[in-house]
């Protein structure tokens, strides 16, 4: 059997404190068979950038780490994937922030992840790249002589062609990508916007089965979206109604309902829009006051970006007007913290709510609208407040579809939600919880790897 190589921007052990709970280890436990071996950076920055990887076992697993110097780091990770790629991928192209300097740095640490995987791989190992930091990796792969299979998945949405050129070298990471023998989207829309990005960058012409052929190369693509254990969360969702934490939360409420948020803090999740939202909601429908409690988790990332610091403060003073305009002596409607919370804390909270929002301006998939559904006792279940802009929403169809910007909307849907008839909530969720069973963290990678398996590749 083929040894399966998993590279990231990051990797965590399983011995960092604090790894990220969630995250892609979680997503790819399926397909991370022992044996398997996982490549990144290690997260420490150092005088210079590692020279060879440095190896650890645990689990049966394989972990490969390299280290960046501080300059790599900041231009590659701070500049130009955070700066450029990210405002860029999610169509916020008034947030880029693009230097020549940070894309070369970007090209650079492509090229040295291929220079300390390469004495790495085997002749039939099999190499699954993630997400926008590594969109040049499978070239630099190439050049080097690998001939492996190489699939890519794209974590975050791709853009038209349009959207695409306003960054500067685009077309070279394009090209670069299609090195790549599979390239996998969260949907349908994003693999179509590839496709047209594709021919406007190379003038491919795709083929019915969405493949093309540049240089005598044929690159498939694949809809594989990402998913949750949806099991696993529902037993943690469960289990979590015991817990300390839960019942002071069931306490704080004194019978008022709760709405949940919880994402990182980034300009892509829409939160002054949601705050914007939920001030319509009290202004709008009196009828709540007193009766509901909005906890928005908002958990700080990227702070060495400015763009993530002028947000904090934005939030700071919204959530600042809401409480001062609306609270009582014994009622504060908006609960705002900015820190993470553990995994099954939060599944307990989502059980408890009878609303989430879910209202990013743009998402690959997201994975709190998955969560929401998992962690709801089917007996009395919460509603799921979701934007057409999120990748889960070309599957979730029985959630409320919102868009983010029109905060009417988004208050009529959580008014929708609040009062919807028990037989309706339970009508949609027995309808969403079948998806997220269906498309979970395992299928996925099964979908994903299957595909890459079974292309015939060209060495
Ligand atoms: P993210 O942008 O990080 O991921 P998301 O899919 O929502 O977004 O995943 C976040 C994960 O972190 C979830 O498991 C969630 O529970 C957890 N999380 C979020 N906020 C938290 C908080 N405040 N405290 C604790 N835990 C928190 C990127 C893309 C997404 C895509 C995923 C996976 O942007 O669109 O769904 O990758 O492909």
């Amino acid at each position: 059997m083929s040894r399966l190589v998993i590279v990231s921007n990051r990797v965590s052990l399983p011995t960092e404190r604090g790894a990220k709970a969630g995250g892609l280890a979680v997503a790819l436990a399926e397909a991370m068979t022992p044996g398997s071996l996982w490549f990144g950076w290690s997260g420490k920055r150092a005088t210079a950038t590692s020279e060879t990887a440095t190896i650890a076992e645990h689990g049966g697993l394989t972990y490969a780490t390299i280290d960046l110097s501080e300059a790599d780091y900041r231009r590659y990770y701070v500049g130009f994937s955070n700066g450029a790629l990210w405002p860029l991928l999610h169509y916020r192209t008034g947030l880029l922030d693009f230097k020549r300097d940070d894309y070369e740095g970007y090209l650079t640490v492509n090229e040295a992840f291929a220079d300390r995987l390469k004495p790495l791989l085997r002749p039939d190992d099999i190499i699954w790249i993630h997400d926008y930091q590594l969109l040049t990796l499978p070239e630099a792969l190439r050049r080097r002589g690998v001939t492996n299979r190489i699939g890519f998945f794209l974590h975050v949405p791709f853009v038209p062609p349009a959207v695409l050129h306003v960054l500067p070298s685009a077309a070279v990471l394009v090209r670069a990508l299609a090195a790549a023998d599979l390239i996998g989207f969260q949907t349908h829309g994003d693999r179509m916007n590839f496709l047209e990005s594709a021919a406007s960058c190379m003038g491919v012409r795709p083929e019915p089965d969405h493949s093309f052929i540049h240089n005598g190369h044929r690159t498939e693509t694949t809809v594989t979206p990402i998913g949750i254990d949806a099991d696993g969360f529902t037993r943690t969702a469960r289990r979590a109604a015991g817990m300390a934490e839960t019942k002071r939360l069931i306490e704080s409420l004194v019978g008022r309902a709760l709405i949940i948020g919880v994402d990182r803090l980034d300009y892509t999740k829409g939160l002054p829009q949601r705050f914007d939202a939920f001030g319509q909601l009290l202004h709008r429908y009196p009828e709540h006051l007193r009766r509901i409690s909005l906890l928005q988790i908002a958990a700080r990332s990227r702070e060495d970006v400015d763009r993530y610091q002028s947000l904090r403060r934005e939030l700071d003073r919204k959530a600042g007007d809401i409480n001062g305009a609306y609270s009582d002596f014994d009622w504060t409607p908006l609960r705002y913290m900015t820190r993470t919370v553990n995994r099954s804390t939060i599944a307990g909270f989502y059980r408890l709510a009878r609303i989430a929002l879910v209202t990013p301006l743009r998402d690959g998939m997201n994975l709190v609208a998955k969560e929401f559904i998992a962690a709801q006792d089917a007996a009395d279940p919460g509603v799921l407040v979701l934007s057409r802009f999120a990748g889960a929403a070309e599957e979730l169809t029985e959630a409320l579809i919102v868009n983010p910007y029109d905060a009417d909307a988004v208050a009529d849907a959580m008014h929708a939600g609040l009062v919807m008839p028990l037989e309706e909530r339970k009508a949609r969720h027995t309808a969403l919880l079948g998806k997220v069973r269906r498309t979970t963290a395992a299928s996925f990678c099964r979908d994903f790897l299957a595909r890459l398996k079974a292309i015939e590749i060209d060495a």
